[in-house]
């Protein structure tokens, strides 16, 4: 058994989730909380907050220069998010399947931007959730928006 622990507990990870603006103002941050909790992930650490457009340039450097960059910094700045770290293994995919996809039209019902969200015609989609697309994305965001846990 000695050397069948350590091989499981290496495959455990990590994601940074954020209930973004929307979500919080429709008072959907325990819905959505729920949903990661329900499908077995724990929870790592949660702080509600107000980001900065620092923190959001970072976060999103991948964006910048397209033309919903600044639309999704404004509306990222709208009020608070709620930032979350869940573990499990397979978190990182396995969150972005109960998120949907990013066009919450597009997103299937079952998903919490399928469920829960839809298109309002704005610049940006709102979207309700962010969720870490890879490994390496997650220890970025996870050091950005915790810096205690990087
Ligand atoms: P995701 O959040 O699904 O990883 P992304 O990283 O490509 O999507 O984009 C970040 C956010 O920007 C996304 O959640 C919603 C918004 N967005 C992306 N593409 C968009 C587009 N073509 N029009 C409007 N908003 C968009
Ligand atoms: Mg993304």
């Amino acid at each position: 058994m000695t050397d069948v622990a350590p091989a499981l507990t290496e495959t455990i990870e990590r994601t940074l989730i954020l209930v973004k603006p929307d979500g919080v103002r429709r008072s959907l941050s325990g819905e959505i909380l729920r949903r990661v909790e329900a499908k077995g992930y724990t929870l790592v650490a949660v702080r509600l907050l107000d980001a900065t457009p620092e923190l959001l340039a970072a976060h999103y450097a991948e964006h910048e220069g397209k033309p919903f960059f600044q639309p999704l910094v404004d509306f990222m700045l709208s009020g608070k998010i709620l930032a979350v770290v869940a573990e499990g293994q397979g978190v990182i995919p396995g969150f972005r399947a109960l998120a949907g996809a990013t066009n919450p039209t597009e997103a299937l019902p079952g998903t919490i931007r399928g469920d829960l969200g839809r298109d309002w015609g704005l610049k940006v989609q709102q979207n309700l959730v962010h969720g870490s697309d890879s490994p390496e994305s997650a220890a970025r965001e996870i050091a950005l928006w915790f810096p205690e846990l990087g």
